[in-house]
């Protein structure tokens, strides 16, 4: 394990406190009317397991749509890229599609770094641990933050960029945040990096809904996670089985919404606030969206940013795109 850490560096923003800012998204997300939490506090331990958990399921296409085209195409995607290569992967999760290009990229002799981004640190800890036990020659630098932070912590690319954005990540942030985003990757992309982004097509509105309600209830069980999460680390009295999970399409604007639907009219103190919410019977808490795109919002979305579109591949039922994108000079 000696040999590991030393292939192993470690970033975080210090004195940064997940609990503290998790307590102050709960006091004004549930303060707020309507109700709303932020869905980066999905993913504590519990949630990024429950998240992998939802990659295996049938009706959640959407992994298995982006591993079938990153199979097909790992290869020639790393073919294009020559010299020392450092891949960074915002959300990176599990990191277990990665695997495909991570061994494309080393098979091609590539002296290659991963530098991962999760908010989830535990997710974080056990990728890198299984990466660097799998892939001797890997080098990572991990950084522990959430999107926007992370792109102030990067560290320094050596040699050709490859930044991943897989798995329809993008899809949480709304159409501008989208755009405001990829801009500021867009800066730090010189003209021979790319940037590979995973975004899910717009389709029939059954198809998605059971994607994010799916028979098993694992959909809802990451849902209430959140409340779970609240009883865990903020002292919360939620008594989960009182909520219940929606999950909408809403073609107009083209993303699933997922809720969280009070059962009840209720009271539920938490003790960390020192506060005591009250939710009417049926009131909501708005807890994410994903957002879809046609080809023509990729399109304009590359635009706006200042990316152009060098290639893109679907899977071989059409629902998932793989986006290779450059930056315009
Ligand atoms: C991790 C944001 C891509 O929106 O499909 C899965 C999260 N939520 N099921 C998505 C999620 C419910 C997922 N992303």
């Amino acid at each position: 394990m000696r040999a590991d850490a030393e292939r192993l560096e470690w970033i975080e923003i210090p004195g940064d406190h997940e609990v503290r800012a998790f307590a102050q998204a709960v006091r004004e997300g549930l303060g707020a009317s309507p109700k709303f939490l932020p869905c980066r506090f999905f993913y504590d331990e519990e949630g990024s397991r429950l998240f992998e958990a939802i990659c295996e399921l049938d009706e959640y296409y959407l992994t298995r749509a982006e591993r079938e085209i990153l199979e097909r195409e790992a290869a020639s995607l790393a073919a294009r890229f020559t010299g020392p290569v450092t891949l960074i992967e915002l959300g990176s999760g599990n990191a277990a599609k990665t695997r495909l290009l991570i061994e494309a990229f080393l098979r091609n002799g590539a002296e290659l770094r991963y530098v991962p981004v999760d908010v989830c640190r535990t997710a974080l800890q056990d990728s890198c641990r299984a990466l660097l036990r799998d892939f001797p020659p890997l080098k990572i630098c991990a950084v522990a933050a959430e999107y926007w932070h992370a792109l102030k912590l990067l560290p320094p690319a050596a040699g050709r960029k490859l930044v991943l954005w897989l798995g329809s990540n993008i899809g949480n942030l709304d159409r501008p945040e989208a755009v405001r985003f990829l801009r500021c990757l867009a800066q730090d992309l010189g003209s021979d990096d790319r940037l590979l982004l995973g975004i899910d097509l717009r389709k029939e509105a059954s198809t998605l809904e059971r994607a994010y309600d799916d028979s098993q209830r694992v959909t809802a069980q990451f849902n209430r996670n959140l409340l779970a999460r609240i009883n865990r680390e903020l002292g919360g009295h939620f008594d989960v089985s009182r909520f219940a999970h929606r999950a909408v399409y809403r073609e107009d604007v083209g993303r699933i919404e997922m809720y969280l639907v009070s059962e009840a009219r209720q009271t539920v103190r938490i003790d960390a606030l020192d506060w005591e919410v009250a939710f009417l019977e049926g009131e909501e808490i708005h807890t994410e969206n994903s957002y879809k795109y046609s080809f023509e919002e990729i399109d304009e979305l590359a635009d706006a940013a200042g990316l152009r579109i060098e290639a893109r591949w679907l899977d071989r039922h059409s629902r998932f795109s793989l986006n290779l994108l450059r930056a315009v000079r």
